[in-house]
């Protein structure tokens, strides 16, 4: 085959909106009356007078998320029950008349003035089912809907993701097509988060839970044919999963909050998560090949709580921390490239360069001088160019035989692991199963100190 062929893409691909998707960092943000209330669902009958976050400072919210590494924020500028963050031209049900800022707050603005000032990238979730809308589920709801959609993607700037909520819209029949052609035509660079319903339309998938766990093997393609199960189980596993040569482009993000709650209760304030929990949630996101969202619920004053705030930037740090020595640059590396220009080599540099196999299998081999102990691996694959992989295998050598740590199906844009202690001299990726000649992007072998970063139960030898 021809090095054409081996490098036109394969299968379905990101979109420029996708690709860059992949590479963020997303914080979600839930403050709506539920603050005040003490719930989690509002039913639309709360009074607006309720909503007084009297200290409340997005610029804090950005600072922290800043300092702690996240690139985009999304805040519910309106949660199932329909009140709004901003003084919508189009409902009493709002900010205006609350005695935040004596009706004169917009909360949406000033999330979105700190996103600019710290150089975060905005979202917006407008939850669709909407408690307080009399005629929610209706078109006179969906042209209601529609007019807050553009209120809100032509009056505050660039809008990077649009989150649409399913929960609560099972019998809905919105005019979703019309919706999106709003977000495409104001925000063309904005990714559209959506259910179930609108799959052949979204930019991304649910993971298919709230736990912020994507399947060990996580495709970023999709037939969505499989959502269209009865069964919520069955549909669930296939957000989770995806399929391997799916039709849509369509990667899962792994939505989860710090705490039990979306919103804030001040008796969760001994249940955030943990550095170490989050590291943990790395690795079951990020590192099984889909995109993050981790929310943080601001206080009824509305500020992040200084737990909250600690326990990512800690974060942050170990993760930092585990990845910044690849002991893979200390070796002897080999692979059957197909020319001297896609050399194993590239995969340890930080160039735009990569890996191209001679064939549909690869064997990339970690030669070192002297032992090394390692307990993680991280890999990506040349993500433009396709899901390739289908079937692969981590390897090091012990007794003069290579033996398996990690096997599995999917790579993807980011598939990282850890594991027990292994000391070696020589550690392989061995691809044994894949649609078209693998390209890989990044390899990394580590070794980091996790006694002090993992949460997770570590008995078992392999994962
Ligand atoms: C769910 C909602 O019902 C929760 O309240 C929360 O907003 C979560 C992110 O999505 O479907």
């Amino acid at each position: 085959m021809n090095i054409e062929n081996i490098l036109a893409p394969y299968g379905a691909v990101p979109t420029k909106i996708q690709y860059e998707w992949l590479n963020r960092k997303t914080a979600f943000i839930h403050i709506t009356v539920n603050t005040f209330t003490g719930k989690e669902w509002g039913d639309g009958s709360e009074s607006p007078s309720i909503f007084n976050p009297e200290k409340l400072d997005a610029r804090q919210w950005i600072s922290s998320l800043k300092e702690a590494g996240f690139t985009t924020a999304i805040l519910t500028a309106k949660h199932h029950d329909g009140f709004c963050l901003w003084p919508s031209k189009y409902t009493e049900h709002s900010i205006k008349n609350s005695p935040y800022k004596n009706g004169k707050g917009d909360i949406v603005r000033e999330f979105t003035d700190a996103t600019k000032e710290f150089g975060l990238q905005a979202g917006i979730y407008l939850s669709p089912w909407d408690r307080n809308h009399p005629q929610w589920a209706t078109p006179v709801y969906d042209e209601y809907y529609m007019n807050q959609l553009t209120e809100l993607l032509t009056e505050y700037g660039e809008i990077y993701e649009i989150w649409w909520d399913g929960a609560g819209s099972d019998k809905a029949n919105y005019k979703w097509e019309e919706w999106v052609k709003i977000v495409r035509k104001y925000q063309p660079k904005c990714a559209i988060f959506g259910p179930t319903q609108t799959a052949h339309l979204n930019d991304i998938r649910w993971v298919g839970n709230e736990r912020g766990k994507a399947a060990d093997d996580c495709f970023a393609t999709l037939d969505i044919e499989v959502l269209k199960s009865e069964d919520r189980s069955e549909m669930a596993k296939g957000l989770n999963a995806g399929t391997p040569n799916g039709k849509r482009f369509i990667p899962a993000e792994a939505d989860v909050s710090i705490r039990p709650g979306w919103f804030y209760h001040p008796e969760q304030d001994e249940m955030v998560k943990t550095p170490e929990d989050l590291v943990d949630y790395w690795f079951t996101s990020v590192g099984k090949n889909s995109g993050m969202l981790l929310n943080i619920p601001p206080t009824p004053e509305g500020l992040f709580h200084e737990i909250d705030c600690k326990n990512l930037l800690t974060w942050d740090e170990y993760i930092k921390d585990i990845f910044k020595t690849n002991l893979a640059e200390n070796s002897e590396i080999s692979g059957n490239s197909i020319s001297g220009e896609y050399t194993a080599k590239n995969l340890l540099t930080n160039e735009d360069t990569y890996f191209i196999a001679d064939d549909k299998a690869a064997e990339i081999t970690f030669n070192f001088k002297a032992p090394i102990t390692f307990n993680c691996f991280k890999m990506g694959e040349e993500i433009k160019l396709g899901q390739r992989v289908r079937e692969f295998a981590v390897e090091y050598l012990e007794n003069g035989e290579f033996k398996p740590i990690i096997t599995g199906q999917s790579i993807g844009f980011c598939r990282a692991e850890y594991f027990n202690d292994i000391i070696t001299t020589a550690v392989r990726l061995k691809i044994t199963k894949a649609e078209m000649n693998p390209i890989l992007k990044q390899l990394k072998v580590i070794g980091f100190l996790k006694l002090k970063v993992i949460s997770a139960d570590l008995s078992s030898d392999t994962k």
